[in-house]
């Protein structure tokens, strides 16, 4: 109710000025509306489940991770010293799509610039880039972007809208350290003509691509960063590309995919990634396979085969992708500890893969002992921690007609009653990584 003191002139006034205001806000909301074919690569992405994610720039010659320009609070000029170095003969993209492809790995996302704004491809827009700056001059990303149309592999870039090198990136943000930049810039040339001008090469030279995938953004969460204009950008290029946000918040108007930074959705582990969980989104978990993202000498913390298939199995089950993250040398070699690893994930992934591609997560809540996925009339039980002979879980939607184990086929016994399952499990090996009990749920409508 509105107070009497106002004139009926002036109750007129404000519920015509609140109406506009709430179709305002309702358009900003609702202004966009996916295409058809982002709808459908929406999905396509969910099937995928899993991806490697590439960090690869001319901080991997230091091989102190791609942080290295700001943790040492080196300045532009002697940041600008470095590509000079980087020249990965030994780079080849056969190689790299070839490995993905190995490990069951469905999509790459690889560093198309990083924090350093160092372009790695031909760009027109700023000679900050491996064709004009290093000995090497071609771009690997369009080699990568032709192996993987030809594997059949879809290619995302990564694309860091926080810049520690251009000047225009300005004001700058909360990692900012004084590196000889001026004090002044330009904001929206920053935004309009380089990074929007970066996306449209990035979205015009390479073939179709699956998105792009934005880190950096939480540098400077207050500032304009006309998200609007350069979502609509990416659409209209190509609208079935996807909008990955790498900002830690809830998912804004116009992103495609919620993705969650070393980290199951909504566990924040990490400290700085959101609770929120979209329930409308496809959902991404990234994480690497040692501790680090670019190339670290030092770091030899590499993941084994299994506790990379278990996380992969705890996204799946948390109905969520996992991109799984390698930093290649700066001479274009990977590591041979990834590619061993990698390989035996795709071995396990060649058995296994039923309980993971096409999945979405499973109808019983992920707990300590494991998670469930599920597709078609198949709910997959993967036992990951579970040392008892029986399982008990809660109910499921539908009666159980038929319980096998994935890696034998030999019958499980179930028993269903309201209160839930009870199964009689295969006995662990003792290297178990995931125990899958295939169940048949016939829907009862
Ligand atoms: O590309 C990899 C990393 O280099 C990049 N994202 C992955 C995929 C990354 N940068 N920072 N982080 C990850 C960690 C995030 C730290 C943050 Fe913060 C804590 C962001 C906001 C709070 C530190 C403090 C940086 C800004 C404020």
């Amino acid at each position: 109710m509105l107070p009497t003191r106002h004139s009926s002139r002036v109750r007129l006034a404000i519920m015509v000025l609140g109406a506009v205001c709430l179709c305002g806000a309702a358009k900003a909301q609702s202004a966009y509306q996916p295409s058809p074919e982002n709808l459908t690569a929406r999905r396509e992405f969910q099937d995928m489940k899993f991806g490697m994610f590439i960090h690869w720039g001319v901080y991997s010659v230091l091989g102190d991770g791609e942080w290295v320009f700001h943790e040492r609070h080196l300045s532009v000029d002697q940041y600008n010293r470095l590509p000079a170095f980087f020249d990965p003969q030994k780079f080849d993209a056969h190689t790299w799509v070839s490995l993905a492809k190995s490990a069951g790995m469905k999509y790459i996302t690889i560093t198309s610039r990083h924090h350093d704004g160092f372009a790695m491809f031909d760009s027109q827009v700023s000679d900050w880039n491996i064709v004009a700056r290093t000995p090497y001059k071609k771009d690997p990303l369009k080699m990568l972007a032709d192996e993987c149309h030809r594997q059949g592999i879809k290619l995302f870039f990564y694309y860091s809208q926080l810049d520690w090198h251009n000047p225009d990136y300005y004001p700058r943000g909360s990692t900012n350290w004084p590196n000889g930049r001026p004090d002044h810039g330009d904001w929206n040339a920053y935004l309009n003509t380089y990074m929007n001008g970066q996306l449209t090469e990035l979205l015009t030279h390479y073939g179709t691509i699956g998105g792009i995938w934005f880190d950096g953004m939480w540098d400077k969460p207050d500032a304009d960063w006309q998200l609007e204009k350069t979502y609509a950008l990416i659409h209209k290029l190509q609208p079935a590309a996807l909008i990955i946000p790498n900002h830690h918040q809830t998912p804004k108007p116009g992103e495609d995919v919620q993705t969650f930074e070393r980290d199951l959705p909504g566990q924040n582990t990490a400290g700085f990634n959101t609770k929120y969980v979209s329930a409308e989104l496809p959902l991404e978990m990234s994480d690497t396979l040692n501790n680090s993202w670019g190339f670290n000498i030092g770091d030899s913390h590499y993941k084994s085969a299994a506790e990379v298939v278990r996380r992969l199995v705890r996204a799946a089950g948390n109905n969520s992708n996992l991109l799984m993250n390698i930093g290649p040398y700066p001479n274009g070699e990977i590591d041979p500890e990834f590619v061993s690893r990698l390989d035996a994930v795709g071995k396990w992934l060649s058995r296994y893969g039923d309980s993971i591609y096409g999945t979405r997560g499973g109808p019983i809540p992920p707990g300590d002992w494991g998670v469930t996925t599920q597709k078609a009339d198949k709910v997959y039980v993967h036992v990951l921690h579970w040392g008892a002979p029986l399982l008990a879980l809660s109910p499921v939607t539908g009666k159980v007609t038929a319980a096998e184990s994935l890696n034998d086929g030999k019958k499980v016994d179930v028993t269903q009653s309201v209160n839930g399952l009870v199964i009689k499990l295969p006995p662990a090996t003792s290297d178990e990584t995931d125990r899958v009990i295939v169940l048949t749920v016939e829907k009862t409508s």
